[in-house]
């Protein structure tokens, strides 16, 4: 009888999520931008179990936005996931976290990137912060599946401007997390606008273990983004290129560095005065995500706050150097 109560509720719960899985709108791949029906900006690539999870910041038009400044530009209030199996066939999963979701947030939903371990997925964001901080900061919430929910495990920013030297930035410098594990299983925390900050984990994902480190990195401005290949390191970031910015990246051996610098990795994107990297290995091809402005929606231009998230495939010298990425119209196929 026990037996016969169990599979009928793996069953049922088999069938509940098979239905959730298949109600998920679904759209096809049909070149740069990929994502067409929604401004969406920051992309992140997670790859886990077959499938290739892409976050996002859902960018949005409001009334004003074009004569804004100073981070107005920018109206993000949540964070969108879409994955795939094959790089032409996307689920939408909508919105999964937002900077209200976090007890100190007030808005904002900057860069960010979900990283997993031990089977707990942990989305690293960046958000403005309400009392008493009152700035931007990196926040992580935790999750059991890819697709949330994700709840803040700290109740605090993992880093807050306190934390760090204000540099050329101010009071925005501490956004853009990026997160890698190491070969040896060290967690490494990277971020920061106008100065590239890099920090060790904690084993436990949600607090830094020692100094805070500044990279110095060529016409470094922000979105930093760490991979790995081969046991040879990747710091690919947004630097200042002919008044807008551009992706170029550094090598190192390990972690610990040291950093060389290896210049351009793609040029600007069309339209946009920002471009953010993100990387992932996925069925054997290596992809560069990257966002541009060149999405007209609802009668509205791609703008600085309007942008779009695009990929094309990155490839590799014997030397272990990223050859220089072209921003395609098709994207990528299978
Ligand atoms: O999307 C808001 C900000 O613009 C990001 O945090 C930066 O990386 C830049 O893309």
């Amino acid at each position: 009888m026990k037996k016969v109560i169990f599979f009928t509720t793996v069953l049922v719960a088999a069938l509940i999520s098979g239905c959730s899985q298949s109600k998920l709108p679904t759209f096809k791949n049909t070149g740069n931008p990929l994502i067409k029906d929604k401004f969406t900006a920051d992309p992140a690539p997670m790859v886990h179990d077959g499938t290739l999870y892409l976050y996002v910041g859902h960018d949005e038009y409001y009334e004003g936005q074009d004569s804004a400044g100073g981070g107005k530009e920018f109206n993000i209030t949540e964070w969108l996931c879409y994955s795939t199996k094959d790089m032409q066939t996307w689920t939408d999963h909508g919105s999964v976290l937002k900077p209200t979701d976090f007890k100190w947030g007030v808005g904002e939903a900057w860069a960010a990137q979900v990283v997993e371990k031990d089977g707990k997925f942990y989305y690293y964001v960046t958000a403005l912060a309400g009392e008493p901080y009152n700035s931007r900061v990196v926040g992580v919430a935790v999750s059991d599946s890819p697709t949330g929910p994700f709840t803040d495990p700290i109740g605090k920013p993992l880093v807050s401007d306190e934390m760090t030297d204000n540099g050329p930035r101010g009071w925005w410098n501490d956004i853009d997390p990026t997160v890698l594990i190491d070969n040896n299983g060290q967690a490494w925390l990277c971020w920061g606008n106008g100065t590239c900050f890099l920090a060790k984990l904690k084993p436990n994902m949600v607090e830094l273990d020692g100094d805070i480190q500044v990279l110095d990195m060529p016409r470094y401005v922000e979105g930093p983004w760490l991979s790995e290949r081969n046991g040879t390191y990747y710091l690919t970031y947004a630097s200042f290129g002919q008044g807008r910015e551009n992706i170029a990246y550094a090598m190192a051996p390990s972690m610990e560095g040291p950093w060389t610098p290896q210049g351009e990795l793609t040029g600007m994107a069309e339209n946009s005065f920002t471009i953010h990297p993100g990387i992932a290995e996925f069925n054997g091809k290596w992809y560069l995500f990257y966002h541009n402005a060149t999405l007209t929606l609802d009668g509205h231009k791609g703008a600085i706050g309007r942008r779009s998230v695009c990929v094309d495939e990155l490839h590799y010298n014997p030397d272990g150097t990223m050859q220089h990425v072209e921003q395609t119209q098709k994207g990528v196929s299978k």
